[in-house]
């Protein structure tokens, strides 16, 4: 439903946070001289849900008896719970144990849902008596919780108990998301973001129900992963960064951890080694990857330099077969990215060739291959990921081999790209991306001729050349980051850009709470 302009002014001018929390005004309004019942107002939930009833009655109310109940049998569903008593208590002070029987008052239960099965949707009801959570699969209990997470006041989300009181008008939701892929990637070669900083990154993610985290994790300027069959990769070629600062590289261990950290928000890490191009850190660390012997400098500029692995020796497929066997053994899921974008010094043939023998090696490791559009000028097998970032044509001709679409359109989704000529860093080649923007554009009608079962979903993608710093991480991804998550789950009718942006506003004292920054972009009512 799109709101009429009358309606949408009082929309904008009555969108004050009740208790810090994420509501809108109610469009009610009483007749003077009489009590009306008051319609609960709506709450502004980001990614807007499939349908949202608000039903009406007494409020929840979480008090010091509430309980998590599990009656799910999937032992993830346990882990979500443990998940959602965990973060309650924190904003709570109550003691919320989690319990899997027993007749709890005041209780937020973790139930299966055998009617309407679906892979990550879910059904939420709120009385006053307690909170339902329904889903088929663990994933939509998690999405679930996050739904709860932003029906709660903002509060909650600094990490230490809070006064409350917590309460919940009465509401039914019934959602499940339009594509199943939905991502954010962070480039940390250009510049390094440690362990720590990815999982804030991911905790970020989760709240809009993002399930995929790309990681870039090499490039011409860093090496971000230890590979123990080549350690200089990362001793070495992850010893710098742009700018020459120190750089870093994740320890196996550590890279296993993050993966598993997503994991518990039911999010998949798509890991990306970059080649045939983009490898000048690997060359600078093993001299036998160029094709004359000689390993050129570590390099910190900023602008892409031509390089190539050199397609035509046998050490650069056992490099590859090594490289990819070893993240293949850290990757639970079914996908590794191997690039394939601006190999401007390899011929095409030999980039055709290359990328056959690469996508035998991902095949032979039991995994799918994801690459940029560029991977569309070779032989792809059909149900190969691409990623769209500016080249139609190219994206094209992976359609026409069967391939399946995630669109990144740098024009769109970049969010290295500057919100506009004020914005202190960060690039301008595909044009400032405000926040309206970065809302507005749609992942199946944006190439011509797509159709919707051949789009995966929509990524958003922070290339770091001009992005040092992990605050400048937070400031560039929000307030961006809520309208791709919304673009990938919720169906485009009932939401346009004048409703969402007073339901975006209402976020910021989310993001505050949770300590990160963002750019109050002047087209946001922000409270
Ligand atoms: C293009 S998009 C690149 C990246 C840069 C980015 C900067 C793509 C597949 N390649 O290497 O970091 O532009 O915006």
């Amino acid at each position: 439903m799109q709101h009429s302009p009358r309606r949408r002014s009082i929309l904008i001018a009555g969108a004050v946070g009740l208790a810090g929390a994420a509501h809108l005004t109610s469009p009610a309004v009483a007749a003077p001289g009489r009590t009306a019942p008051v319609t609960p107002p709506a709450p502004a939930l980001i990614p807007k849900p499939r349908s949202l009833k608000m039903t009406g009655g007494r409020p929840f109310e979480i008090t010091a008896d509430t309980a998590v109940v599990v009656r799910h049998p999937a032992p993830e569903a346990r882990r979500t719970a443990e998940y959602l008593a965990t973060w309650l208590r924190r904003a709570t002070g109550h003691a919320v144990p989690v319990v899997t029987s027993g007749a709890t008052p005041q209780a937020i239960t973790l139930a299966v849902d055998n009617e309407t099965p679906s892979a990550e949707g879910y059904r939420l009801d709120v009385t006053h008596g307690g909170v339902h959570l329904r889903a088929a699969e663990p994933a939509g209990l998690f999405h679930a919780t996050q739904t709860l997470r932003q029906l709660l006041p903002a509060a909650a989300e600094s990490g230490t108990p809070h006064a409350g009181p917590w309460t919940i008008s009465p509401l039914h939701i019934d959602d499940a998301p339009r594509f199943p892929w939905r991502g954010s990637m962070l480039d940390v070669a250009r510049h390094f973001f440690t362990a720590d900083e990815v999982k804030s990154y991911i905790d970020i993610l989760a709240l809009y129900k993002i399930n995929r985290l790309h990681l870039h994790l090499s490039d011409s300027q860093g090496w971000r992963l230890e590979i123990k069959s080549w350690p200089r990769l990362a001793t070495y070629g992850g010893s710098t960064e742009v700018g020459g600062g120190p750089g870093g590289y994740f320890t196996q261990r550590e890279y296993a951890d993050i993966v598993r950290h997503a994991a518990e928000r039911h999010i998949m890490v798509i890991p990306e080694i970059d080649m045939p191009a983009h490898v000048n850190a690997a060359q600078a660390s093993y001299a036998e990857l160029t094709c004359d012997g000689v390993a050129p400098p570590l390099y910190t500029g900023e602008k892409g330099i031509p390089n190539s692995l050199c397609t035509d020796k046998d050490i650069t497929y056992r490099f590859i077969d090594d490289v990819l066997g070893e993240l293949a053994d850290l990757t639970p899921g079914p996908y590794l990215h191997i690039g394939g974008d601006e190999a401007l010094a390899t011929k095409p043939e030999d980039y055709r060739f290359f990328i056959s023998r690469a996508q035998q090696t991902v095949h032979r490791l039991g995994k799918r291959m994801v690459g940029w559009e560029e991977v569309g000028l070779a032989d792809i097998a059909p149900g190969t990921v691409v990623q769209f970032w500016a080249n139609a044509a190219k994206a094209q001709g992976a359609l026409a081999q069967g391939a399946k679409l995630v669109l990144s359109p740098s024009k769109k989704a970049y969010f290295d790209m500057k919100y506009d000529a004020n914005t202190p860093i960060g690039h301008d080649w595909a044009g400032y991306t405000d926040v309206q923007d970065g809302y507005t554009w749609d992942p199946v009608t944006y190439i011509p001729g797509v159709t919707e079962s051949q789009v995966h979903g929509a990524e958003a993608a922070l290339w770091t050349e001009r992005v040092a710093t992990f605050e400048e991480v937070q400031y560039m991804t929000l307030p961006r980051l809520p309208g791709v998550a919304e673009i990938g789950w919720s169906p485009v009718d009932g939401r346009g850009w004048e409703e969402y942006r007073v339901r975006l506003a209402t976020h910021a004292p989310r993001w505050s709470g949770l300590g990160w920054r963002y750019h109050r972009s002047v087209e946001v009512p922000w409270g």
